[in-house]
């Protein structure tokens, strides 16, 4: 890890909280400009910790995107809340993202007391403001957020269309405090592409497929082959009841081909070669309460970064 200390640089780790759904990882990729995390219309779409490494001629930040709050019912829930919690600590600030089209409580004001005893510097984002149809509709949670925690700021933007997004950003950087570039410029993410790969195949499941199955999707790279203008990359997709194969494989497996295609398609973007993927559907009945499972999946996460 080259550490390039240069005068006034500032650098600084930023965790992004807030409950499924606000919009953490699509804010992210805009953050970074790059697709690192998946993003689906589902909640609980992100189950581990993201990272984003943006690189700017006077700072670089380190964003973490992390799995949405909510109260954990099974082992892969229980897990994914200990990295919502592992990731506030030692960080520079934190991001409350609310959805501000919902009201107080369900954007996120239930679950503030993650927060409560936090030391570390934090300010709300009220997201997808495109929605709104009067801006004054976010005086309200303004209010309401000012007198549940002692926030430093608060900023509306749409993570969809990047409005005041660019204000965010200065607000982040004012906030960095002075460090060295920790990484070189074209790092992008801690984690290898077999994850990404992974999670580019789950996202395709997540949005092909009705409110049945995303919870029960979990994606296992079984083969990974790769020469200079070619991979080769062969996947398990993985469901927790039989009565859900059929809606992943589809009728005469048109489903399938079709998050086969589309899965592909990015996959291939981000390698830059072109790929063969073959997907298959099995059955792991109750494996979010698998320990063995879940480590097997965790495995995927171990090996080097994504550079662009
Ligand atoms: N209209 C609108 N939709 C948005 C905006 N930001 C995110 N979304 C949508 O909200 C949904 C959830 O977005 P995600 O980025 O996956 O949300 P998340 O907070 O990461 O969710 P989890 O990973 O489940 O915790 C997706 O359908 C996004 O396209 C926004 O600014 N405006
Ligand atoms: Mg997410």
């Amino acid at each position: 890890m080259a550490r390039q200390r240069k005068p006034k640089h500032h650098s600084g780790f930023v965790t992004i909280l807030g409950r499924p759904n606000a919009g953490k990882s699509t804010l992210l990729n805009h953050l970074a400009g790059t697709k690192l995390a998946i993003v689906a219309d589902k909640p609980q779409t992100t189950r581990d910790a993201i990272q984003a490494v943006l690189t700017l001629p006077q700072a670089q930040i380190i964003f973490i995107d992390t799995p949405g709050v909510h109260e954990p019912r099974n082992l892969l829930n229980q897990k994914m809340m200990d990295t919502v919690r592992a990731s506030t600590r030692e960080q520079d600030l934190l991001i409350w993202l609310a959805d501000a089209s919902l009201p107080f409580a369900e954007s996120g004001g239930d679950h503030l007391k993650l927060l409560e005893g936090e030391t570390i510097p934090a300010i709300v984002v009220l997201n997808k403001i495109d929605l709104l149809r009067d801006k004054a509709a976010l005086i309200p949670l303004l209010d309401a957020y000012g007198k549940a925690h002692p926030f430093e700021a608060f900023l509306p933007v749409s993570a969809a269309t990047g409005e005041g997004c660019p204000e965010l950003l200065n607000e982040i950087v004012k906030r960095m405090p002075k460090g060295p570039q920790y990484y070189p410029a074209d790092y992008l993410t801690d984690h290898p592409m077999r994850f990404l790969a992974a999670e580019l195949i789950r996202e395709q499941v997540l949005l092909s497929t009705g409110q049945e199955v995303p919870h029960s999707v979990a994606v296992l790279i079984e083969k990974w082959d790769e020469s200079p203008g070619r991979a080769h990359i062969a996947a398990a997709i993985h469901v927790e009841r039989e009565g859900q194969k059929p809606i992943v494989i589809g009728k005469g497996g048109a489903m399938l081909k079709q998050i086969g295609t589309a899965a592909r398609g990015q996959i291939e973007e981000r390698l830059g070669k072109k790929v063969f993927l073959e997907l298959f559907v099995k059955v792991k009945k109750q494996w979010r309460s698998s320990a063995d499972f879940l480590n097997e999946l965790d495995s995927q996460k171990i090996s080097s970064g994504i550079e662009s």
